[in-house]
């Protein structure tokens, strides 16, 4: 018995006490043939084939939990904050819920992009943010990620409201200077003022170009829609140069022709951020989100725009108006989980094999 356990573990790739314990853990979950990085093995998901999907502890696709981000090329972060949203609140609990829909992303994805033999990766928490108080909660936003980025990680964030992306995007200024952007989204989110505010989920890209983080002819917007409180409602930031995609421009279409223009205007060198609102596609595939359009992207619109930002200086993304009371199937949780880990595959760095036909 002693022996056919001992064997058992070897195949297994995780600590034999967590079997006899009858628990699974994500303390480390190590794989004999996996290559290192500064003599540490790269993290891997804990596999589905060989521990319970549904087991473990809900970190992001069952990757280690490490609390501290040094030594990490990527950390998953969450950020339970929805004080910033217009309509449908409940976006606070969308990290949690994409945690959970995650146990099902493997580790490489269908083009053979396989980000854990590369780039060292692990779950990192939660932000803690104060739920009465948004400025407050923006400024502990961006002091969270002014840490993240000095210890040399790049944060892939699960939201949360789309507010957040400011404070983010003020701490990638003061790591990176100047970026570019990929927006993909329902909204523009340039508004000036909600509500007497300057802050709120729908003004994140007002500010940052406001405050030159980032350079507006490197910046596109992909999916806008809606019905609108005026015409010419994209005008204020198309005059500083950002290239607005409205939906009509996306339908019946492939994104792969966009997306090789996106890259040749954007270039390989400046630092680019990635910011994923879920809005941005149908809400008959994705209802699980704040403000909902109809008309939106498909999924495979979304991985087309996603796999064309390879190539591109990413050095951060997030997914953000993921909200679980409004998806009680759990598929855009689903979804928002599958395309973090398309933004996994596109970050430099990545290895790519040949998948076979
Ligand atoms: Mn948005």
């Amino acid at each position: 018995m002693a022996g056919y356990l001992r064997m058992l573990s070897s195949r297994l790739h995780f600590p034999l006490k967590h079997l006899i314990n009858g628990s699974v853990s994500q303390t480390r979950h190590i794989s004999s043939s996996c290559p290192t990085k500064n003599g540490r093995p790269f993290n891997e998901p804990l596999n589905g084939m060989e521990c319970a999907r549904a087991g473990g502890i809900a970190t992001m696709y069952r990757l280690p939990f490490q609390k501290d981000p040094k030594g990490l090329d990527v950390g998953f972060v969450g950020i339970p904050l929805d004080i910033g949203t217009s309509n449908r609140s409940g976006a606070r609990l969308g990290p949690r819920q994409i945690r959970m829909e995650s146990v099902l992303v493997r580790n490489v994805n269908t083009i053979g992009a396989a980000p854990y033999e590369s780039l060292q990766v692990a779950d990192i928490g939660d932000v803690n943010i104060n739920l009465y108080d948004l400025k407050k909660a923006v400024q502990m936003i961006k002091e969270a990620y002014v840490k993240i980025f000095a210890a040399g990680c790049t944060p892939l964030t699960l939201g949360g409201d789309h507010t957040l992306t400011y404070p983010i995007l003020q701490a990638v200024k003061e790591k990176y200077g100047q970026i570019g952007l990929v927006h993909i989204d329902a909204h523009n989110d340039c508004e000036d003022i909600m509500l007497g505010e300057k802050i709120a989920h729908g003004t994140p890209f007002r500010r940052s170009l406001e405050e030159g983080i980032i350079d507006p002819k490197k910046m596109v917007q992909i999916g806008l829609r809606g019905s609108e409180v005026s015409a010419n409602c994209h005008q204020w930031q198309k005059d500083l140069g950002v290239k607005v995609v409205v939906v009509e421009e996306c339908w019946y279409k492939s994104m792969v022709p966009l997306m090789d223009e996106v890259r040749a205007m954007i270039g390989p060198d400046i630092p680019v951020y990635i910011s994923f609102d879920i809005d941005a596609l149908d809400p008959s595939v994705a209802p699980g989100t704040g403000t909902p359009e109809l008309g939106g992207l498909t999924t495979i619109q979304a991985m087309e725009i996603l796999r064309g930002c390879r190539g591109l200086n990413i050095i951060g993304g997030d997914m953000v108006e993921v909200c679980p009371a409004y998806d009680p199937l759990g598929t855009t949780a689903l979804i928002a989980a599958n395309l973090l880990f398309e933004m996994l595959c596109v970050l430099p760095g990545v290895k790519y094999h040949t998948m076979l036909p």
